[in-house]
């Protein structure tokens, strides 16, 4: 290999200069020209919003740079603790705007395009295509994370997997969704930077033999069937307006050798590059289901993929730090996001006890020192188990260590619970009845220093409902860090309007200090500011409107009640309460029985598992009654319905700040946090909602006056769920018999009498998720938002101080708590000789 280029040669001079810093409009212009001309090879003269944007986004990576290698060389030169973010999915969302905001730059960006002469920067912004690498919350919490420990100066990296086709789009035809591949990759996306010398390579199959080591012991080697390489792809986190820039670093899967040369040689083409093929698939889709455990080979195979690049990488670093591997737990702390990760605990034993020659106690001290896992579902559909011979084909060394780590885990247990076989047949990593599989939760429980529910009542639940026996064996490992979400893009960057008004009247670094949203408290009441706040709630609904206009041709009027519910479509979140509750309205409306009702525009949005039938029927039941009660001229401008097609990150950062009524009704102890719930609030939405997940946390924060509660508790559900027959409800709720047999016989679906009967029988009949339970509270609630409404004043009163008591909603919280209770890191500010803005 050729020798490196020797230290002293200096960065580019104006991005380096602490004068300029490359960040002024003509800086921008000129980077702009520069990358137009050598980078997309295209003249100025002629280029399309496309061009514009790749322009623009070359030349604001560019002023990235220093601060990413900054971060980076501390990353490989000091001795911190970095914080390893392992994570599935990470649903990051559209970056320039965000690299804009975080940079200060947004005005600087807007005139140069003006120089340009062509479109503006709010076009360019929406050509971006979002990278889809995640489902729902999970994904989106991932991104959040690393954006607030970049913010707050934490030396950190995000880990995952490179995603060619991210989660589906989503069309609506004839009111079904349809999803379409997501080529997030195909206009060439241009915010990451490959690595590919720092590749590694993964094994996967074959077998386990014995062998005897320098010094006459025995130990266990595993020899691969095949092996794939891993190439490093960064994302580029910048933290707002500081020098740190982490990194999140996504692998993609190429074959070990790109194809088999004997093969092609003897002309046997497609053998030739069959090993590519499935090297590559390796990295090819995201697994588009949330809350459903598929238990298929690939997804396994995803996660060693990914979680074994990290590791190796992981090491490598601290080989290039100097530091023995003995130290592993001092230079990094892992933390799993939910099970998908959580091979990382064997695969680590492996490195450090095959490839390291470790003692087994030594590996499993530092291990264990080194890895914290989050829950976020107590659904047993979607705990992960691995049946334990597909997992020992692909795994077998890993399936040896486990049943090593098991044994003596369960040694331990028996010490404590002498006798207590019921309780070794529970707790143990190994479920034995049956087909044995690997409960992933378990390995996960055991080898972590800390595990975490997402929100109080979810951590409580965790102790109490999912693992009560390890609860028991430790104490002191269980605990909570409510889910939280960065005021940057979901307020600073997403809601203009207010983030101008909350620039004025609290200091223009209030993204930085989120508490200062308490001084907003005072001026709920003051009418002058009330007519403000209403002013920028009411650009953002009629940006909101035009969305709708140009997607589905509906018009809504701005002015109404916008009562929005967006979120992954799941029975247990209960989009079709919502539903119901607005076939009830509309039959209200009908009946003449208008008194108290005020005008109203509901908005749904979300994807469907492609395999989750019931989920994809209630989407077509929220198409059919839109489409009905729309034409419908008896409405009186009454009720709109809208159903928001592919709802992304993009499109969140249109919904939140437009909503004035934030529908959070998932039945009681099922919905682990919510993330959505709270930027809702944060951007001054008022939560309808259920004592579940975070709920109960906003309803403590903003005031029982200011959140609209309704349905049954978790111990309320529990004890119906013994003796629970829906029918008997029907007759509780004036109108719902008519509203059901309406739906059955095809008002709603064109006089099809068989579509939404399923839906009906599974209501009426099981109503596995109470929706008939808590439906005569729920319209109670409805009703009491409809009067508040009625009151502008004391709407925006309520509107102010939720925004006003959500500072507790954010990231930057949420990851102090983690840094302190659970990783036991510092921030380590970067120092450049510059300063940003
Ligand atoms: C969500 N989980 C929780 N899972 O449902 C939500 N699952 O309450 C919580 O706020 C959020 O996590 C963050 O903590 C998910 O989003 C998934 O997306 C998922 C993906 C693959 C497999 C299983």
């Amino acid at each position: 290999s050729s020798s490196p280029v020797p230290h002293g040669i200096p960065v580019p001079a104006s991005y380096g200069d602490p004068q300029r810093n490359g960040l002024t409009a003509n800086d921008l212009f000129d980077g702009m020209a520069e990358h137009l001309f050598y980078t997309l090879g295209t003249r100025a003269e002629g280029a399309s919003v496309h061009d514009l944007y790749m322009a623009l986004s070359h030349a604001v990576r560019d002023r990235l740079m220093t601060r990413h290698l900054a971060t980076k060389d501390q990353l490989r030169a000091g001795s911190a603790k970095v914080v390893a973010y392992f994570s599935a999915e990470f649903l990051i969302g559209p970056q320039l705007g965000n690299n804009l905001l975080m940079l200060g730059m947004q005005a600087e960006a807007a005139e140069a395009l003006r120089r340009f002469g062509g479109p503006g920067l709010d076009q360019v912004l929406d050509v971006e295509e979002e990278p889809g690498l995640g489902n729902g919350g999970l994904g989106r919490l991932a991104a959040c994370y690393l954006e607030s420990l970049a913010s707050l100066e934490f030396p950190a990296s995000g880990y995952g997997i490179r995603y060619e086709f991210g989660i589906f789009d989503q069309a609506i035809r004839d009111g079904w969704q349809v999803e379409i591949t997501d080529k997030w990759l195909k206009g060439g996306w241009p915010w990451e930077l490959v690595y590919p010398a720092q590749s590694v390579s993964v094994g996967f199959g074959g077998h386990v033999e014995s062998y005897g080591d320098e010094q006459g012991a025995e130990r266990r080697r595993w020899l691969p069937a095949h092996r794939a390489l891993g190439v490093p792809h960064d994302v580029p986190v910048l933290g707002y307006r500081v020098n740190s820039c982490d990194r999140i670093r996504l692998w993609r899967a190429v074959a070990a050798e790109s194809f088999d040369v004997h093969a092609f040689n003897e002309g046997d083409f497609q053998r030739a590059v069959q090993e590519k093929v499935a090297s590559e698939t390796l990295s090819k889709v995201l697994y588009p289901n949330d809350g459903t455990d598929q238990g298929k080979r690939l997804r396994l195979e995803q996660q060693h993929f990914f979680v074994s690049c990290s590791l190796q990488d992981m090491l490598r670093t601290l080989a290039l730090r100097g530091a023995p591997v003995q130290s592993f737990a001092e230079h990094w702390t892992v933390q799993l996001n939910d099970t998908h990760p959580s091979i990382a605990v064997a695969e680590l034993m492996r490195l450090l006890v095959d490839e390291h020659r470790l003692g087994w106690d030594e590996a499993w001290t530092i291990t264990t020192a080194s890895i914290a896992y989050t829950n976020h579902t107590l659904l047993p559909e979607a705990l992960e188990r691995w049946e334990v011979g597909l997992f020992g084909s692909l795994l077998p060394r890993h399936l040896e260590i486990i049943y090593e780590i098991n044994a003596r885990f369960l040694q331990q247990v028996r010490l404590h619970a002498p006798g207590d076989l019921d309780l070794l047949r529970r707790v143990s990593i190994i479920h034995e009845d049956g087909t044995k599989a690997v409960r992933m939760a378990h390995l996960a429980t055991v080898a972590a220093h800390h595990v975490n529910g997402v929100a109080a009542l979810h951590s409580q639940l965790v102790k109490t409902d999912l693992f009560p026996d390890f609860a028991a064996l430790w104490p002191g490992k269980f605990t909570n860090v409510t889910n939280g979400v960065t005021p940057r893009r979901w307020l600073a960057l997403a809601n203009p309007p207010l983030a101008r008004l909350l620039g004025e009247t609290l200091g223009d670094d209030w993204p930085a200090h989120i508490e200062r949203l308490r001084q907003l408290e005072p001026l709920a009441t003051d009418s002058g500011f009330q007519q403000r706040w209403a002013a920028c709630k009411l650009a953002c609904k009629r940006r909101l409107a035009g969305v709708i206009a140009e997607q589905s041709q509906v018009l809504v009027d701005p002015t109404s009640l916008f009562d929005i519910q967006v979120k992954r479509i799941h029975e247990y979140k209960r989009q079709h309460l919502n539903a119901l509750q607005v076939v009830l309205q509309y039959l209200r409306i009908k009946h003449g029985e208008t008194e108290g009702m005020v005008p109203r525009t509901v908005i749904f949005g979300g994807k469907a598992a492609p395999g989750y039938w019931m989920a994809k029927l209630i989407i077509r039941f929220i198409s059919g009654i839109a489409e009905t009660i729309n034409a419908d001229p008896d409405n009186r401008g009454l009720l709109r319905v809208a159903f928001l097609a592919d709802y992304n990150v993009k499109l969140g950062e249109r919904v939140y700040p437009a909503a004035d009524l934030s529908e959070q009704i998932s039945t009681a102890g099922l919905e682990a946090s919510g993330t959505g719930n709270m930027k809702f609030a944060l951007n001054g939405a008022l939560t309808i909602g259920t004592l579940d997940g975070a709920n109960v946390e906003i309803r403590q924060q903003v005031g029982t006056d200011n959140f609209f509660l309704f349905g049954h508790t978790t111990e309320q559900i529990a004890e119906l769920r013994s003796d629970y027959r829906p029918w008997e409800w029907v007759e509780k709720v004036p109108l719902l018999r008519e509203a059901l047999d309406l739906i059955e016989r095809g008002h709603f679906s064109n006089g099809d009498g068989e579509l939404f009967r399923p839906l009906v029988q599974n209501i009426v009949g099981r109503d596995s998720y109470f929706l008939l339970a808590d439906l005569p509270d729920y319209l109670v609630s409805q009703n009491d938002a409809s009067r508040l409404w009625a009151d502008p004043s004391a709407w925006q009163r309520a509107s102010i101080l939720n925004t006003a008591r959500s500072g507790y909603f954010s990231s930057d919280r949420a990851i102090r708590e983690y840094a302190e209770r659970v990783w036991g890191v510092e921030p380590l500010p970067v120092a450049m000789g510059c300063e940003v803005s």
